[in-house]
């Protein structure tokens, strides 16, 4: 008997059948494709997996498809990539951010267990029609400050200059055909970046620049990053000058940002303490117009939505939201926490007030997962915080009606 019970199923394997005189095994066997509770593929053509429940399966952002656009699959095309930049050795307090991408993941997971259908913003930017993908993470030493930035700066941009999945649409309200708004006169994908310590922007808004110039960029976070280098670090060195301070300051020098009295461009969220005053005179030298968290109590989020839009107008714009900008009772993991900050709900009902702006692309920075509570508190708020701008860039596509002459 026990040369039949253990030889039997062997055969059974080789002759590609399972119902060989096995009854009783076929009752057993349960259906590999059953995935409908709680979740069911959000993603058009993503169906066919088998253990895809949100809490199952290989992490990526949203669960959306994993595709290597940097290496093996740059012919694959999209038009919203989420892509990872792993670095953390500009950090002046806490490191720990080039887990950001890996944690940021992690706290996405949940976002369509019921399919990922917007309320507030009416849309659910998983089946807009937008092939949204996971690019995983631009390679990064975590040994050389310079080659870094530049290697962050060539992911970004080897992503930004890909054509879009999607042709631009005809406008939703006259039906006319829309142009893009880049300075190339070309239609880019947008890439959300996981950041990643905030120096990252610099190398991110010169890849932008090359796609759209100088652009208005709207700015969420506890802190001005315009600092001087000399007041910021110090500036022992060319590489050590360039940190998550200074590199507002850099951009700004570059030409990297929309400065003037028509495009300036808001921080939200302000409420560091300061070298002294002249950080504002020098902030302002960079363009910059701030709104200071405590502003909540007085004018609320619409007088901050209201404050935003107003600065940024009807031009296009890069957001950068430093997780730092919420209160650490809410965010506590990130680089340097600051007390007084919005909740993880104001943050969000402000993105959703940026309904209608073109914003080219984005990033979320200063994800420290290390410093989080075991309830993932921090890297769940930078994952929300996406899905409300990922709505918002869902509804609104990158373009604008010809001017008729
Ligand atoms: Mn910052």
């Amino acid at each position: 008997m026990i040369f039949k019970s253990k030889l039997l199923p062997l055969l059974v394997l080789s002759l590609g059948t399972a119902s060989v005189g096995h009854d009783d095994h076929d009752k057993d066997q349960m259906p590999l494709d059953y995935v409908r509770f709680p979740y069911e593929a959000a993603y058009p053509g993503d169906d066919s997996v088998t253990a895809d429940a949100v809490f199952a399966g290989i992490t990526t952002f949203a669960k959306l498809p994993w595709v290597q656009c940097l290496t093996k699959e740059k012919n694959v095309p999209f038009d919203i990539a989420f892509l990872g930049a792993p670095f953390d050795t500009g950090t002046s307090y806490r490191p720990g951010a080039r887990f950001g991408p890996a944690g940021i993941r992690a706290g996405s997971r949940r976002l369509t267990l019921y399919g990922g259908y917007n309320v507030p913003l009416e849309v659910n930017p998983f089946l807009s029609g937008l092939k949204l993908v996971d690019c995983g993470d631009i390679p990064v030493t975590p040994y050389d400050n310079a080659y870094a930035i530049q290697q962050i700066e060539n992911g970004h941009r080897e992503l930004l200059h890909r054509t879009p999945f999607s042709a631009l649409p005809n406008d939703s309200l006259t039906g006319a055909p829309l142009e893009p708004i880049s300075k190339d006169g070309k239609h880019h994908p947008r890439v959300i970046t996981l950041g990643g310590d905030h120096t990252i922007v610099l190398p991110l808004l010169r890849s932008i620049y090359s796609a759209y110039g100088p652009i208005s960029v709207i700015h969420f976070d506890s802190h001005l990053d315009t600092w001087k280098p000399s007041v910021f670090g110090g500036a022992p060195s060319e590489r050590a000058a360039i940190n998550h301070g200074t590199y507002f300051y850099w951009a700004s020098r570059e030409g990297l940002i929309a400065n003037g009295s028509s495009i300036a461009t808001p921080h939200g969220a302000i409420r560091t303490t300061l070298s002294g005053p002249a950080d504002y005179v020098n902030d302002d030298e960079s363009g910059f117009q701030r709104i200071e968290a405590r502003e909540i109590d007085t004018i609320g989020t619409a007088g901050i939505i209201e404050k935003i839009r107003k600065t940024v107008g009807d031009k296009p714009v890069y957001l950068s939201i430093d997780i730092d900008s919420i209160d650490p009772a809410f965010a506590p993991a990130t680089g340097t926490p600051e007390t007084g900050g919005w909740s993880t709900r104001e943050l969000r009902t402000i993105l959703r007030g940026l309904d209608g702006l073109h914003i080219v692309s984005a990033d979320i920075v200063e994800v420290a997962p290390a410093y989080d509570t075991n309830a993932e508190l921090t890297t769940m708020a930078a994952a929300d915080v996406l899905f409300e701008v990922l709505s918002v860039m869902a509804k609104t596509p990158l373009g604008k009606v010809a001017k008729v002459n």
